[in-house]
């Protein structure tokens, strides 16, 4: 896990790594949950090393994500650019706000049956973030704004083309961050993410950024020219949720692994009789996976909060807060941290108390 290193070391640097990303934060909201997610990158790589002191980081960042809520209708405004995915010619923009690369492309509709490629460049560090500690001049961000129908499973893999640089991806539904994702397998120049597309009208945006300048920021030295190209493979397909069945006061159990880096699974139950289920997650390989609770009123699929994994643990959450109408809860297993493996199994067990 090289790169759950590398954000350890970087937590380790103490609070000046981490007021950089929230200076970073402050600057545009594509980043701002950009830099949620890797904080949570940060919590799940503490949680690896047995290190639970950053949980402060997520009620911060938390805080960022309400103030980045008033934004939302700088979108609009921004929308009307005409964006040639395909080519590679389209210069994405760094942010929604605070930088100097306001303009947001049209959302890229994902509607077709095959996968979708993005091509885009990591330009240079010659681009202007506004921060409280006044502009930073830093390297290319590219956020490419998308929709696909509503729970439908979607897959992105970014790879850096040439291996001219390690990529990073991360995805937010512009209040908080969905996925985050650094490698696809160890060392590896590539990075993929899974998630359920959970809006009806709100586009997700996908950021794509090198980790190098990520974790340089702001200080430097940023990598990036006209070789840094990178090409995002985008497939989505109707989701296929494993069905637990009717659950009441006795516990369904299911064991499970998140094979792969990036993998989602997704998990219905129907309630018997009504109640609140509580859903429980178990480590049994070495690794507690996230689990998130979905609303699914109005046919969308919206994301409960998220918590990354701990190494060895429990987890257990429940649909209280979502008010959710009739009998079928839905929730997903994955990573915060976009690994998988083997030390990603857990066992589920579900019931009503
Ligand atoms: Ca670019
Ligand atoms: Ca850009
Ligand atoms: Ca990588």
């Amino acid at each position: 896990m090289i790169f759950a290193g590398t954000l350890a070391a970087t937590v380790g640097c103490g609070d000046d790594a981490t007021n950089g990303t929230t200076a970073n934060n402050g600057a545009n909201n594509g980043v701002n949950n950009g830099n949620n997610g890797v904080n949570n990158g940060n919590n799940g790589a503490n949680n690896a090393l047995n290190n639970g002191a950053n949980n402060g980081n997520n009620g911060a960042n938390n805080g960022n994500n309400g103030a980045n809520n008033g934004n939302n209708g700088n979108n609009g405004a921004n929308n009307g650019g005409d964006a040639d995915y395909a080519e590679g010619e389209a210069d994405f923009p760094d942010c929604l706000t605070g930088c100097d690369h306001d303009d947001v492309f049209e959302p890229l509709v994902l509607n077709g049956d095959g996968p979708t490629t993005i091509l885009g460049v990591l330009d240079g560090d010659d681009h202007l973030f506004f921060t409280d500690g006044g502009n930073v001049q830093a390297g290319d961000v590219d956020l490419v704004p998308f929709s696909a129908p509503p729970q439908s499973l979607v897959t992105i893999r970014v790879e850096s083309v040439g291996g001219t640089f390690d990529p990073l991806l991360y995805t937010t539904d512009q209040f908080q961050i969905l996925t985050f994702a650094g490698d696809e397998s160890e060392d590896s120049l590539a990075a993929r993410s899974q998630l359920i597309f959970p809006y009806l009208g709100l586009p997700v945006l996908m950021v794509v950024e090198a980790t190098a300048n990520y974790e340089n920021f702001p200080g430097g030295p940023y990598v990036g020219g006209q070789d840094h190209v990178w090409r995002a493979t985008v497939t989505h397909e109707a989701w296929s949720p494993i069905d637990l069945g009717t659950v009441g006061a006795q516990a369904v159990t299911e064991d499970g692994t998140i094979d792969a880096p990036g993998d989602m699974k997704v998990y219905k139950l129907t309630l018997d009789g009504g109640g609140s289920p509580e859903v429980t997650v178990t480590a049994t390989g070495g690794l507690t996976p996230t689990v998130v609770p979905l609303r699914t009123n109005r046919g969308s699929a919206e994301y409960g909060s998220t918590e990354c994994g701990e190494e060895g643990g429990a987890r257990t959450v429940n649909f209280d807060a979502l008010e959710i109408e009739g009998p079928d809860r839905y929730f997903l297993v994955y990573d915060c941290n976009g690994y998988g493996g083997e030390e990603f199994g857990y066992q589920l067990s579900v019931r009503v108390p």
